[in-house]
């Protein structure tokens, strides 16, 4: 749990241990600080070295300690470092794997830096909504300058130890094949010998630029609002141009103690935490083994299909995907090339690795060429014939012990499993358009997938990629099934007085990057409509607003026919259209709804608040694990704006009283299913006895409902 004292002549060991990733908890920051004291009493060391025990050095501090008391109580990160600055022997970090945030301030706390090339560093603690907090506003720029230092820490990327914006940083930096723990002794010891003890916070302030920083200033253009660790960066690295360190060093303190109380950082460290926690499986420990993964089919080779294999081949593994026409497979290699060849001439790939990844693609229309492959996700349109089809060849087809998987968004995994005569071996993989660029995936347990294979699809995910959530089975999974609900709520806004761009507006100001009526031209009005005619047979009882229906039936379907809600004279802009506008008014009329004006608050709240009561009834099913794991749907998946932690975090962030009120209102408000705004029993549960999405991680809790 903390860190290991050795000595080896004359230098020190100080093994930092607490896993997954040295985050510096308190127990840790103790640990060290009386390994430096040791190291400056014993009088038969010269030097000492602060190492990871195993990878990494460190991933920062603890985030799990952040909102408790463990992070303020003494030694914080910042009299850790202090310590080590201030020790009267040198202290040099060995840097392997990471050094992130709070483990690289701890290294640039040190006398010298030593670190394998191949290592990161970097201080990403914007994506968490603060600022470097334990001196690293002060010492990086004093270090590498300004721009690089803005640079890194406004964005948050990470670098390699070579890379050439960290020259000055270390040493030495170290290969692969080399010992690191003998390099960095050797340096620790020369350090010693040398009679001088480096520090960075005695370096004079860093070179002020005042071009930079009003051109940062310029550059956040409203983006502080939502992200306020932007400005405060910006301010602190400016102050390590113009004040003295210790002075530097009280402005990020200031700045570090507002920021961690903000929503937004507290949403953002939910957004990483629930990431995390997504990839756990309860029921399935450490006992359940994985399968072999290193073959794949994909079975379809459209717009889907072909996205999925080249997701799989950017990941190193081999695909084969399977068309039933030479036609189709040749239009499916095109679209490979055109996708390679944008990446290759916007620099994000080189020739050669595009050429690799295509290499590793190869097109087929006989099942026979699947006898092999480890699994094979299924990826046709979406019909339960012809799935049955699919699955029946895939059954005769491939060893026993491969996985099938099926891309379906709708259809009953249950009964795509009932195909084959291996049921559990099957298991839902559901990647979202375009499956190359999206990052979420929904894994879907059928009631008889084997455990190995859930545990196996989920690590699958994040091997290519993706983050894994896991759902249930239902229709349209956590996402869609949820995501139905606020497109039913927009239309029904819309028929009731609010116009499109009204809904747009408001829910982009609220953080979407696309209001849903963009979001429908975007995919196409006609998919959508479908939607509605099928549920109008098979559930009645969830009606729909048909005000958009009479666009389709002109043939305007959005983006691709340049007319949808909005105009799009150039294919992409979206532009207001009085004549829809004119014909949503003369619709509501025709239903004698009287139009009235609507809020923007109403606006957010109806289509958000429909996203949380739907996720409630998902969580009291059990179609998904947690809440968390709904959030990070939204935040994967949806463009749920990430300062706001997700559909669920949002609404305990509210306070699932008001918004139970809220619902209250709607119900009486809304014109076509009230009904729909009845609270689910879940959050009438957690209201009643004081509790919140995030207490209610616990199915048995539904027992007393
Ligand atoms: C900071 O340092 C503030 C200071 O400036 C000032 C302080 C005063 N703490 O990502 P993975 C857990 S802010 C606690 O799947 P990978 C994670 O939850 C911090 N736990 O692995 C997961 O747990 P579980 C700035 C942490 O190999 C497990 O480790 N630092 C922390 O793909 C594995 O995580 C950052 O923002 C942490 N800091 O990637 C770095 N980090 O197994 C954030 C991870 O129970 N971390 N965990 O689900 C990362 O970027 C990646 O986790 C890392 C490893 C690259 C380190």
């Amino acid at each position: 749990m903390t860190s290991a004292l050795a000595i080896h002549d004359g230098v020190a060991v100080i093994a930092l241990d607490n896993p997954p990733v040295n985050g510096l908890s308190h127990a840790l920051r103790c640990s060290i600080v009386d390994a430096v004291a040791e190291v400056n009493l014993n009088e038969n060391i010269v030097a000492a070295v602060l190492i990871g025990a195993a990878l990494p050095f460190s991933g920062g501090a603890d985030i799990t300690e952040f909102g408790t008391p463990k992070s303020w109580e003494q030694p914080d990160l910042v009299a850790v470092i202090e310590a080590v600055e201030a020790s009267a022997k040198p202290v040099v970090a060995a840097i392997a794997g990471v050094a992130l945030g709070g483990g690289l301030e701890l290294a640039l706390g040190c006398h010298a830096r030593v670190a394998l090339r191949n290592a990161r560093v970097g201080l990403p603690e914007v994506k968490l909504g603060l600022l470097p907090g334990a001196g690293g506003t002060q010492r990086l720029p004093r270090l590498v300058g300004v721009e690089t230092a803005l640079d890194l820490i406004t964005s948050g990327r990470l670098l390699p130890a070579g890379a050439a914006e960290l020259k000055g940083m270390f040493a030495a930096l170290v290969e692969p094949d080399e010992d690191l723990l003998e390099v960095a002794s050797s340096i620790a010891r020369s350090v010693a010998r040398s009679g001088e003890l480096p520090s960075i916070s005695s370096l004079p302030p860093a070179q002020p630029r005042p071009e930079i920083f009003d051109a940062a200033r310029a550059r956040l253009s409203g983006s502080g609002e939502r992200y306020p660790a932007l400005p405060e960066i910006i301010a602190a690295v400016e102050a390590a141009t113009v004040l003295d360190f210790a002075a530097g060093m009280e402005v990020e303190k200031a700045a570090f103690k507002r920021l961690i109380e903000t929503d937004v950082s507290k949403a953002l460290r939910h957004g990483f935490l629930a990431e995390r926690r997504a990839s756990h499986v309860r029921e399935i420990g450490a006992d359940v083994g994985v399968r072999r993964l290193d073959t794949a089919a994909v079975i379809g080779a459209g717009l889907m299909g072909t996205g999925i294999a080249q997701c799989l081949a950017a990941a190193g593994i081999e695909v084969t995907l399977l068309e039933t026409s030479e036609q189709a497979t040749v239009r499916s290699e095109k679209s490979v090339d055109d996708v390679l060849g944008r990446a290759v001439a916007k620099g994000r790939l080189t020739a050669k690795q595009a050429e690799a990844q295509k290499a590793l693609i190869r097109w087929t229309t006989d099942y026979g060429d699947l006898r092999n492959v480890d699994i094979a996700i299924e990826a046709v349109f979406e019909s339960l014939e012809a799935k049955r089809a699919v699955f029946e060849e895939l059954d005769r087809n491939l060893r026993p012990g491969a996985i099938l998987a099926s891309n379906t968004s709708t259809l009953d995994l249950n009964a795509i499993a009932a195909f084959t005569q291996r049921p559990a071996d099957v298991v839902g993989t559901h990647f979202f358009s375009p499956a190359n660029v999206m990052r979420l995936l929904e894994v879907v347990r059928g009631d008889r997938t084997a455990p190995d294979v859930v545990k196996t699809a989920m690590q699958f995910g994040r091997r290519i990629g993706k983050v894994s959530v896991l759902s249930g089975v239902c229709d349209g999974f956590i996402g869609n099934r949820m995501v139905e609900e606020y497109f039913r709520q927009a239309m029904f806004l819309v028929e009731e007085g609010a116009l499109p761009f009204e809904v747009d507006e408001a829910l982009e100001e609220f953080g979407f990057s696309m209001g849903p009526f963009k979001v429908a031209d975007l995919a196409g009005l006609d998919i959508g409509w479908s939607i509605r005619k099928r549920r109008a047979q098979e559930r009645p009882d969830m009606p729909y607003s048909p005000v958009l229906d009479g666009l389709c039936e002109q043939g305007r379907f959005g983006q691709k026919t340049k007319a949808g809600v909005y105009l799009y004279a150039d294919g992409r802009t979206a532009v207001r259209d009085p004549e829809v506008e004119r014909s949503i008014a003369a619709f509501s009329q025709s239903q004698n709804i009287a139009r009235r004006e609507i809020s923007k608050s109403e606006i957010v709240d109806r289509c958000v608040l429909a996203l949380v009561n739907e996720g409630a009834k998902i969580l009291e099913e059990g179609i998904a694990q947690r809440a968390s794991d709904i959030d990070v749907v939204y935040l994967a998946g949806y463009g749920f704006p990430d300062f706001r932690g997700g559909p669920m975090f949002h609404a305990d962030s509210v306070g699932l009283d008001k918004v139970v009120e809220r619902m209250t209102v709607f119900e009486r408000l809304q014109t076509r299913d009230p009904a729909f705004w009845r609270p689910a029993p879940l959050l009438q549960h957690l209201v009643s006895t004081h509790s919140n999405f995030a207490d209610w991680t616990n199915r048995s809790a539904m027992e007393n409902l």
